[in-house]
Formats: C-alpha cells, structure tokens, sequence
C-alpha cells in the first residue's frame, strides 16, 4: 500500500514551507504541477513547474476564480488506480494521476479580521481549494493530501523513503476533510454575523420609516370617527414595542398598546425570548378561547386555529393540569409548537405535562412557584402573564384597503340554551347536554367553517377553514378517528345541504348542536332523524374569519 510519488498538484495562498518542500520534491524526480502565484514561487526557487492550464489547456480566468476546477485537474486526482476500468480510462483520456495534491484554502478567516469589505472577503471564499481536498480525501487510497505545512516533513520524508503509506494518507484524509469543515464553518458563521445581520439592519431601517406611518394612522384624530365610536374605540394607541419583524421576515411590524386595555397586549412576559407577531396573534386566539369558559379551560392554538381545546370540573383534583392534558390529547401532532392558554394559575402538575413538549407560549393569569421554576428552566418558551382583570376589547377592527371595517365583538357573556330548539331524536341526558354546550362554546374559537367533536369536556377532532362545510366535517372526523364514535358535534353555522351531516352521521356522532336556518333544514333534520341522533337549532350562529 506504499504509493510512490511521480506527480503533485501544489496549490497553496499559505507558501510556508512551499520552497522547503519543492526542494525535497524536485531532488526525488517528482512533476510539480502548480497554479499562479504557487508556481511562480517555485520557479523562482529553481525549479520546474508546469502550470496547471498547461495540463487543462483552459486559462487561469475569471481573477482565479476558476483554475483547477477542470476533469484534466479531478480526474487525475479521483481516479481509484486500484480499479483496471479507472486505469484504462486515464489512460484513453491522456490524464496523468496524481499521487500527491498539496493545498491550503484562500485565507477568508484571516481577511475577515484585517475588517476587509464584504466584496473582498467574499472573494476569498474558496472554492477550488476544498474541491481539491475533498476529492484527494476521498481518494485516500490512491492519493496522499496535505492541507498544512506542518505535515511537509512527514511527506518530505515519505516521499524519500519511496512513497506515502495507506496509514499516513488515511491521517491526512482525515486532517483535510475537519480543515474544509472548520474552513465552511467559518464562512457560514461569517455569513449569519454579516450578511443576515446586515439584511436585518436593513428591516429595521426600514422599519423606522414605516413606523412613522404606524403612529401617525393611531394617532389620527377624526373627529367624525370620534364622535361614531367614542371612547369604546380605544383606537388612541401606544407603541410599546417594535417587534423583529411582522407576519414574516421581510414586514416591519411594532405592538401598540390601546388606552386602558387590558388584554394580551398588556400580558407581562415573564419569560424566554422576545414575543414576535405572530406569538401575539396566536397568543390572543388561544385566550379569547379559553377564556369563553366559566370552568377551568385549556386552549392550544397553532396558526390562529385550536387544535385541542378542554374544561374540566373545577373541583376535579388539579383541574387545570386535566384540562390542558385532554386538550393536547385532542390532536398531538398539531399541538407540537403551539400556543397555550389557561383561564387559570398554571399548576405545578400542569407544568410537568407542557415542560415535555414543544410549546412557543404559554399565556395564563399566573403560574405556581414551582410551576414558574420548572418551565422557567425551558429556554424556547415564553411565559406571559394576563392582567387580572383580562377582558377582550368590545370592538374589533380590521383594516380593509383603503379603510377599516368595525365591529362588535362575538361573545358569550351569557350563554343561553334554553333557547335551544330540539329539532330531531329525543333530548338528550345531561352529561350529552353538557358535552354540547362545551363544542357549541369551543366551536366560535375555530376559524370557519367549522365543525368540533367532542366528548367528556374535550374536543377531539376540529375541522377549520375550509371553503365548504363537508371537508370541514371530513376534517373533524379524520382527526377524531375513533373517538367520532359517540362523539358530540357543534357546527359554526347551518348545514346547506344534508352531505356534511352525512359525514358526521356516518362517523357516528351521537349528537348535534347547529345554527339552523338553511332553505334545507328539512333535508337535514330529516337525516339526523333517520340516524336516530339528537339535533339541536341554536338560532345563532358564529362565524370566525
Ligand atoms: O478561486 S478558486 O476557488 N478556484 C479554483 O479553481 C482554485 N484552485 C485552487 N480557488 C482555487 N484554488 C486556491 O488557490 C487554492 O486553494 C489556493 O489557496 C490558492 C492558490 O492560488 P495561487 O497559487 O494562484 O496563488
């Protein structure tokens, strides 16, 4: 396994040892074949040197940017000798094998802290450089690589003692492939320091200007307006904070706060990285969920949308820890990454449960001592804390082009069933009515269309939106599979047609709580009859955009 060395490739900006070596190189008979500056330092030692686009017959060009990145050049170096096909082939192609390439990479780190310009440091990235290392690397078994000149003498001596070893070409392959690692490293660490950080530099340039425009369109002052929507508005905002970036990287975006709220916006942050936009809206969502219930109640929100909503007995033991626990149950998948909320202090046994998964928020009134210490110990979420007297806004406002529509808020102060109308099988006992009452409440947090299924206080599929109320039924069984069977199910507003409910029969829901009011009510009261299932009318319904 001794490879004698006939033939080098020598491409190096580091020229310590380089004459040292050339010496030892040309006294044993050895072709150098070298680039640029490499051969003119060789030359000028007195040696030969055949330049690298003899062997190419392709110029040095593009300011060096493309010398030995050629087949003549990779060819010659990847070719596994052991193997007649790669003898022949050579040999067809007149490429002459190396067995030695000595290279060290263009000097990036050291360019980066002389404080060069971008430009210039960019153009010391190597890229032939690496080529060359990887690929003798690769071929170790053919080729010895040397990446620095503290390893000449060894190679020095092997060369002299008649060539290099499998054992020493493995050592080197070795050094070269961490020295093309640590090499890229500190190119992609340059990358995210410089040129990601200077692009966000950029977005908070930018985001200044737009935040002029933010405070002037909140503080605008009309009196037309004032006078339609006095103080309720609450439209006169402070900017709290600007934020690292809106709905995605490229969109300024800041937190104003409205006068005398008292809602997410107000939250105190008790812990982990800074709250981006998006954690907010999602944040908010999760609250205005679980907050729609007088009992203990978890809500789990990915994108706007619930994916586990559940209440539990206030005087079950740790009623929160149970609430949140059957709401991740509802669909696990979807709950990784999410944001929590609970209407009430997070328990120590709560925490236990969130602390194993993945969550970016978790919002709540307060957190146990020892609740706040385990999470606390998680560096990826955030801990919020709701002023006491959390209350929504009782109007919402959503900006159109060129204006604002206003409204007010869909609530649930008071949730009155005894309007309810019994429209198909027979009433229902009171643990089912309950179960109704819970998916009719959980089912206003779910975007429309929407469609809930729940059983014992927790939701276990939801359907959100989708433009048609059937793929929102398909929706909601899929992610309950079996738990379907027996279920409850509450629909954000009246059926059209027969076919959602169709989906929901089949699955075998037990129970129906929706709006009512379509032209085919018949058609679809008429169904659930023929299911022998339970359908209530609300007269209301919720609808969530
Ligand atoms: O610009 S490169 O990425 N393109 C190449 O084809 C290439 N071949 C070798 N850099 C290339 N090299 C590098 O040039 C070597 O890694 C070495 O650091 C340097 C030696 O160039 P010269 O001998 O011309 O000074």
């Amino acid at each position: 396994d001794v490879i004698p060395v006939q033939r080098a490739l020598i491409s190096v900006s580091d020229k310590t040892g380089l004459v040292e070596l050339a010496n030892a190189l040309a006294a044993a008979g050895v072709e150098i074949i070298s680039t640029g500056s490499t051969a003119a330092t060789i030359r000028a030692a007195g040696h030969d040197v055949t330049d690298v686009s003899a062997v190419t017959g392709f110029p040095e060009s593009l300011d060096g940017r493309v010398k030995t990145l050629h087949p003549s050049v990779h060819a010659g170096i990847l070719a596994d000798l052991r193997l007649e096909a790669h003898e022949n082939q050579l040999a067809d192609l007149s490429i002459a094998p190396f067995q030695l390439v000595v290279v060290n990479l263009y000097p990036f780190v050291e360019t980066v802290e002389s404080g060069a310009e971008p430009a210039d440091v960019i153009e010391q990235i190597d890229i032939g450089g690496p080529a060359l290392v990887r690929a003798s690397a690769k071929n170790h078994a053919n080729v010895a690589i040397a990446v620095d000149p503290e390893d000449y003498p060894e190679i020095i001596a092997a060369v002299a003692a008649g060539g290099s070893t499998l054992r020493l070409r493995q050592k080197l392959a070795s050094l070269a492939f961490e020295h093309t690692a640590n090499y890229d490293l500190s190119v992609s660490a340059w990358f995210t320091e410089n040129v990601y950080d200077q692009w966000q530099d950029d977005t908070e340039a930018l985001g200044e200007e737009i935040l002029d425009a933010f405070d002037a369109i909140v503080g605008a002052e009309d009196p037309e307006a004032d006078a339609l929507f006095p103080a309720t508005l609450a439209i006169e905002a402070t900017r709290a904070t600007v934020l690292r970036y809106g709905e995605n990287s490229h969109q300024a975006a800041a937190l104003y706060l409205g006068e005398g709220g008292q809602g997410i916006a107000q939250a105190v942050q008790l812990h982990g990285k800074e709250m981006s936009y998006n954690n907010y809206v999602d944040a908010d969502a999760a609250v205005r969920a679980a907050f729609d219930f007088a009992e203990p109640a978890v809500a789990i929100i990915k994108h706007a949308n619930p994916c586990g909503i559940a209440v539990a007995n206030p005087k079950a033991p740790d009623a929160i820890a149970s609430a949140h626990h059957r709401a991740h149950d509802c669909d696990p998948v979807s709950a990784f990454g999410g944001v929590i909320a609970a209407n009430r202090v997070v328990t120590l046994g709560m925490a236990e449960t969130v602390s194993q998964i993945f969550t970016e928020v978790l919002v709540a009134p307060g957190f146990e001592p020892a609740a706040f210490e385990l999470l606390s110990a998680k560096k990826n979420i955030r801990l919020l804390e709701l002023p006491a007297d959390y209350r929504r806004s009782s109007l919402e406002l959503r900006q159109i082009s060129g204006g604002l529509l206003v409204q007010e808020t869909d609530t649930f102060d008071a949730l009155d069933t005894s309007e309810w109308r019994l429209v198909s099988g027979p009433e229902v006992d009171a643990a089912t009515r309950a179960d109704l009452e819970f998916a009719w409440k959980a089912c206003r947090a779910v975007k429309s269309n929407a469609i809930l299924l729940a059983h014992a206080g927790a939701s276990v599929g939801v359907g959100m939106g989708q433009v048609n109320r059937v793929d929102s039924c398909h929706l909601a069984v899929s992610r309950a599979g079996e738990r379907a069977e027996g279920a409850v199910a509450a629909s954000d507003a009246f059926f059209p047609f027969a076919d959602g409910l169709e989906v929901l029969l089949e699955a075998g829901v037990s129970a129906v709580v929706q709006p009512g009011g379509s032209v085919r009510d018949e058609e679809v009261i008429a169904a659930a009859t023929a299911a022998g299932v339970s359908m209530y009318f609300t007269g209301e319904r919720h609808f969530f955009h």
